[in-house]
């Protein structure tokens, strides 16, 4: 049988300028190789800061330190929890709606949190150990309950570097939850219920199962897959997947959790080698919203998209990628087989 697609365009969309659709997002992507080459004269990212010590008597986030709010952290061992003392969502917002004409708002209630990964102010997810890293997938998992119960969209992320506005080195993420679904989540709930309802499947899952041996593929474990999805926008941007069916960070069973962590660690020290710096990204789970009738559509996953497109060089999203669509210059297959070709060693000695 000849594949209609193969016939149009024979080993695929490579070389030329072309646009690839990305069928979770709902939008499109233009891929434009080979500009890398241009000489480059602008911006450079400053070199890397000095190494870290253990502990910062003036980081606000390090055990036992007093914050700007004047609360002081407890001396936690593990992770830590509180509540953002600039906090961009509050629960005590009225969730009133106003509208004259055309122009329209309304009253978000919600809340926002800091998660501390490790007592550790000189460690990051690349350095921590495996255990570690379970310790915070179990911290992001009980927050999702907690807050879940109480706002409809719960939103864990991790802000890491300089460059994507992170204002402490110390190894930290953020939680906001509001009660309403925002933008991109949405798109999400669209197209993956739409999905459903005509294959009969996840989306995310056909996409794991199409992607699993292919070239976009950066870390492949028993229940996860890393890639470089097809209709990356950002140079190195990830798309992590379960390969079974699990709506949320709270369904994941101890070995997907235990799974989890080693991807993680992993994928964290493939982006460190990759230009042998610490590696800035911003990284976040989306999971199904909570206060809504069925959820089976929604898989869960986690974005990870960084700034980076060589060592000190960042990619804007400016102009075109602003007025039409987005554009990328290096090819997902390229980032993919860079991501893949660094040398990890199998295992983190740091304790913590
Ligand atoms: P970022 O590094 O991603 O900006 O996260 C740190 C957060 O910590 C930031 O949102 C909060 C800031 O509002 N913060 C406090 O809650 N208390 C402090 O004493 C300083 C910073
Ligand atoms: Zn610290």
């Amino acid at each position: 049988m000849i594949d209609p697609v193969v016939e149009a365009w024979p080993g695929g969309p490579r070389s030329e300028p072309h646009r690839r659709y990305d069928p979770l997002g709902d939008q499109w992507v233009l891929v434009s190789a080979g500009r890398t080459s241009r000489p480059w004269l602008g911006r450079r990212e400053p070199a890397i800061a000095a190494p870290r010590p253990r502990y910062d008597p003036d980081c606000y986030l390090c055990p036992g330190n007093v914050r700007a709010s004047g609360v002081r952290n407890e001396a936690y061992t593990g992770t830590f929890v509180f509540t953002n003392d600039f906090a961009a969502l509050r629960p005590e917002t009225p969730a009133r709606t106003w509208q004259e004409g055309l122009l329209r708002a309304e009253g978000q209630p919600g809340t926002s949190r800091v998660l501390c990964f490790s007592p550790r102010h000189d460690l990051t997810l690349s350095s921590m150990s495996e255990p570690a890293i379970r310790g915070v997938i179990d911290m992001w998992a009980q927050q999702t309950t907690e807050l879940g119960e109480h706002y409809r969209w719960v939103q864990v992320f991790e802000n890491r570097g300089a460059e994507m506005g992170a204002s402490n080195p110390h190894p930290h993420g953020q939680i906001w939850a509001g009660s309403a679904l925002p933008g991109a989540p949405s798109r999400e709930d669209a197209t993956q219920a739409a999905h459903l309802a005509r294959a009969g499947r996840r989306l995310l899952l056909d996409v794991a199962e199409q992607e699993a041996d292919g070239v976009r593929v950066v870390v492949r474990a028993p229940d996860w897959l890393v890639l470089v999805p097809f209709w990356a926008v950002w140079p190195f941007e990830t798309l992590v997947l379960p390969r079974r069916p699990v709506s949320r960070l709270t369904d994941l069973d101890d070995g997907m959790r235990d799974g989890l962590a080693s991807v993680l660690s992993e994928l964290m020290r493939r982006y460190d080698g990759l230009f042998d710096r610490p590696f800035p990204f911003s990284f976040g789970w989306h999971q199904a919203p909570f206060q809504e009738g069925a959820t089976d559509h929604w898989q869960l996953h986690a974005h990870l998209y960084p700034p980076l497109l060589e060592a000190q060089v960042r990619k804007f999203m400016v102009g075109y990628e602003l007025l039409a669509e987005a554009q990328r210059d290096i090819t997902p297959e390229d980032a993919a087989a860079r991501l893949r070709a660094v040398a990890v060693s199998q295992a983190v000695a740091v304790p913590g």
